[in-house]
């Protein structure tokens, strides 16, 4: 028998892009007018084009222009290999930092970040080279379509110095329940996620007590992103027992998540204290978690977040999906790997719904009763608009933003704010 001809990466082109973001609150300040990403696409010499999608802070921005150097040549089929020239490429100068979170969250792994995009854009060439959908390269789809979330979000009603933008203020219960109601009606979502960490955690316990008046049926989630002390996060579950399905990193620091599961029977949930392979010991040791967020951008992409969703099943932990904002070709990748990881059993966040720009032609992932249907045709099954591309390069180029600063906006606005975990 002879081996297939090889698919060699020939050129890889990383376009940073930034698109329209509104004013969303959280714990370390405001999202900036426009959110950045990086469109990453591995031309083959047989002629195919991969797509991946990734963060664009400048430090990530340069690492991987390193690692698209060193993967030229490199068989698309061969994994393996992409990780390895990944690793020798980032070399010594990867200890961390790099792609910021607004400064919300430490980053797990450099090499795991970089890599991300490559092997998702590897995927999508493999998929469109053997004509299967990038599900079926992970194990095959175990649904038709994947459930999201609604993600409420406090927010001014518009960035300073600009009108209103459509979403409007959403400072109280009311106006919460509003946002929740509209995003319900337009996209179908049965969970419903609030980001928390913003006004006293009395004021979110009650406008989760309200959400969950206005939608007796949904699951319901809060996430303060380790605003509160150990004592308000036990103060808050037992509050909330009864409303959410769970909690979602109440308090930073394994440590402080064990002290917290310790007194309450909710599930408590990260995307803050588990990132990397390395955080899993000690957070099962510790009984620290009961669900773990996975987010393919940060545990290194579509294979490495089923190695992760295989030892959260081993030890018996639940598995959601994390999100940031994120354009189209995130969204398709988020959907394979959900439709094919069994026990991703939570729906998965998305920030989809906030943005009104992006790189892919529309029609491939629209929500029908808050699900995506996992697209079935070769590779992601999303292509790319090139004008769309090229617009939104441009607003990169012309909006000055080159890193995710939530916290310097804010300040912006309210000099005195501080990013504060565990303030209250
Ligand atoms: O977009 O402001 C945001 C979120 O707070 C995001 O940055 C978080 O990483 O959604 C994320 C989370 O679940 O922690
Ligand atoms: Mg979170």
């Amino acid at each position: 028998m002879t081996r297939a001809t090889r698919s060699r990466i020939a050129a890889v082109e990383i376009t940073p892009v930034a698109f329209e973001d509104p004013p969303l609150l959280n714990v370390v300040g405001v999202h900036q007018p426009y959110a950045l990403r990086a469109i990453v696409r591995v031309r083959t010499d047989s002629g195919s084009v991969g797509l991946g999608e990734t963060y664009a802070d400048e430090t990530h921005l340069a690492r991987l222009a390193a690692v698209a150097k060193a993967v030229v040549g490199t068989d698309v089929f061969d994994l393996n290999a992409l990780w390895r020239a990944t690793v020798d490429a980032l070399g010594a100068s990867t200890g961390g930092g790099g792609a910021s979170f607004g400064g919300m969250l430490e980053l797990g792994s450099a090499v795991a970040t970089v890599y991300s995009p490559f092997e998702v854009a590897c995927l999508d060439v493999q998929g469109r080279e053997t004509g299967r959908p990038v599900s079926d390269l992970l194990g095959g789809a175990v649904r038709d379509t994947v459930p999201f979330s609604a993600y409420l979000f406090y927010k001014w009603a518009r960035h300073p110095g600009r009108p209103d933008d459509d979403w409007g203020e959403a400072l109280t219960p009311d106006q919460l329940v509003d946002q929740a109601k509209r995003m319900v009606t337009a996209y179908g979502f049965e969970a419903i996620k609030l980001k928390g960490g913003v006004l006293p955690p009395a004021d979110e316990v009650e406008a989760m007590r309200a959400l969950r008046e206005a939608f007796p049926d949904h699951r319901l989630r809060i996430d303060p992103n380790g605003a509160w002390t150990v004592d308000t996060s036990v103060k808050v579950a037992a509050e909330l027992a009864d409303v959410i399905e769970y909690l979602e990193d109440p308090t930073p620091g394994i440590d402080g998540m064990a002290a917290v599961a310790r007194e309450t029977d909710l599930p408590l949930a990260t995307n803050m204290c588990v990132i990397a392979f390395e955080h899993l010991e000690p957070a099962v040791r510790a009984n620290a978690v009961g669900v773990v967020l996975s987010d393919h951008h940060l545990w290194g992409g579509l294979q490495r977040s089923r190695l992760l969703a295989g030892i959260c099943d081993t030890f018996g932990l639940g598995l959601s999906m994390h999100s940031n904002s994120h354009l189209g070709i995130s969204l398709a990748a988020m959907t394979h790997l959900a439709a094919a990881t069994p026990n991703l059993t939570y729906a998965c966040d998305t920030h989809y719904p906030w943005k009104t720009e992006d790189v892919v032609k529309p029609g491939v992932l629209d929500f029908v009763g808050g699900a995506v249907a996992v697209p079935t045709t070769p590779g992601l099954g999303v292509d790319l608009d090139e004008d769309a591309l090229g617009a939104l390069h441009e607003q990169y180029l012309s909006c000055g933003i080159r890193r995710r600063e939530d916290t310097v906006y804010m300040q912006s606005v309210q000099p005195a704010f501080e990013p504060n975990t565990a303030r209250w």
